[in-house]
């Protein structure tokens, strides 16, 4: 028995996927484009499997005929339907854990990227306006003993915080729900978004992207933050307000600021934020080491197989 699986990717998936999917009874149909192919049928659809961020709509999850499990490669399910999809008893799996630290390291890169000026420093150095070393150029804002303020203190913010005791800072976080045992560990403070933002030195967005989370950071927020301040955004785009984070860099109101995320990704090549030199812009590389892939490759197809096993998916979101 073969299991028929859709699998949604405008490029070539991390080779050990396609490797496990072929060790197993699955017979994939290619999703490459924007819209959906045309020339599969939908009706013996058994899996899907997202790679990326294609949108799983309830609508294609009911077009799929015996639809039983969508999978997801990535911890952020802000473009599946996950209520859609509990409507319909459909389970949806992800790949949380796995990929916590690789993505705090990512946020600390961000951080002291735009912090201690790494990507302007680095043009500088190999332009041809270093000439004499200067001493006073190029100067950054101090970490440690610095305040860090974590938006989102999930399993990645939590990371993030624990790396941040290494650098003797003040940690406040802002969450849906206070975290009584991350307090503890990390000496974190609960404060109100608008506490956070005024007296953090850094802050960094760790967040799932949700209808709370969308537009958290806008125009009022980045006005409410120090003028020498760091934001760094390891969540996604959407999460803050991109034409007011442009708008805040161009009057000088922050020092820098860095992200691993944009809306729509990738930017058109001509759009403004990316001739901006105080941002720092990475290609959504969070989770992105080869030790983190190989462990959400091995998870996402475990939970896809199971899903089309029928049997309980064990990282399931929804
Ligand atoms: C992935 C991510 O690279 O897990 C997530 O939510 O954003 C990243 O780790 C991405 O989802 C895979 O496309």
């Amino acid at each position: 028995m073969s299991w028929q699986v859709l699998i949604q990717s405008d490029v070539v998936p991390y080779e050990p996927i396609t490797r496990l999917l072929a060790a197993s009874d699955c017979c994939l149909h290619w999703w490459r484009d924007a819209e959906p192919p045309r020339d599969i049928d939908y009706s013996v659809i058994d899996g899907i499997y997202s790679y990326g961020h294609f949108p799983v709509t309830r609508e294609l999850m009911e077009r799929c005929g015996r639809l039983k499990i969508v999978s997801n490669f990535g911890v952020g399910c802000d473009h599946i339907d996950q209520n859609g999809a509990r409507a319909l008893g459909i389970p949806v799996g992800n790949t949380p854990g796995v990929l916590d630290a690789a993505t705090a390291d990512l946020t600390w890169a961000l951080l002291l990227a735009a912090g201690r000026n790494i990507v302007t420093g680095d043009h500088f150095a190999r332009g041809p306006g270093f000439q004499k070393y200067d001493a006073a150029v190029l100067l950054g804002q101090q970490v440690t003993g610095a305040t860090l303020g974590i938006i989102g203190l999930g399993r990645i913010g939590y990371q993030v915080g624990r790396r941040a005791i290494g650098f003797d800072m003040k940690i406040l976080y802002h969450n849906r729900t206070r975290n009584a045992s991350a307090e503890a560990d990390l000496g974190a403070r609960y404060a109100g978004l608008d506490e956070l933002l005024q007296q953090s030195d850094f802050v960094a967005l760790n967040c799932p992207l949700t209808p709370e989370t969308t537009g958290l950071i806008g125009a009022r927020e980045l006005a409410l933050m120090k003028p020498t301040a760091v934001i760094a955004n390891a969540a996604r785009g959407p999460v803050w307000d991109q034409e007011a984070l442009l708008t805040a860099l161009r009057a000088g109101h922050l020092h820098a600021a860095a992200t691993d995320v944009t809306y729509p990704e990738p930017l058109p090549r001509d759009h403004p934020l990316l001739a901006e030199e105080r941002l720092v812009v990475l290609p959504h590389l969070g989770s992105a080491t080869q030790q983190t892939r190989d462990a959400m490759s091995q998870m996402s197809v475990t939970n896809l197989l199971a899903g089309l096993k029928g049997q309980d998916v064990p990282y399931r979101i929804a």
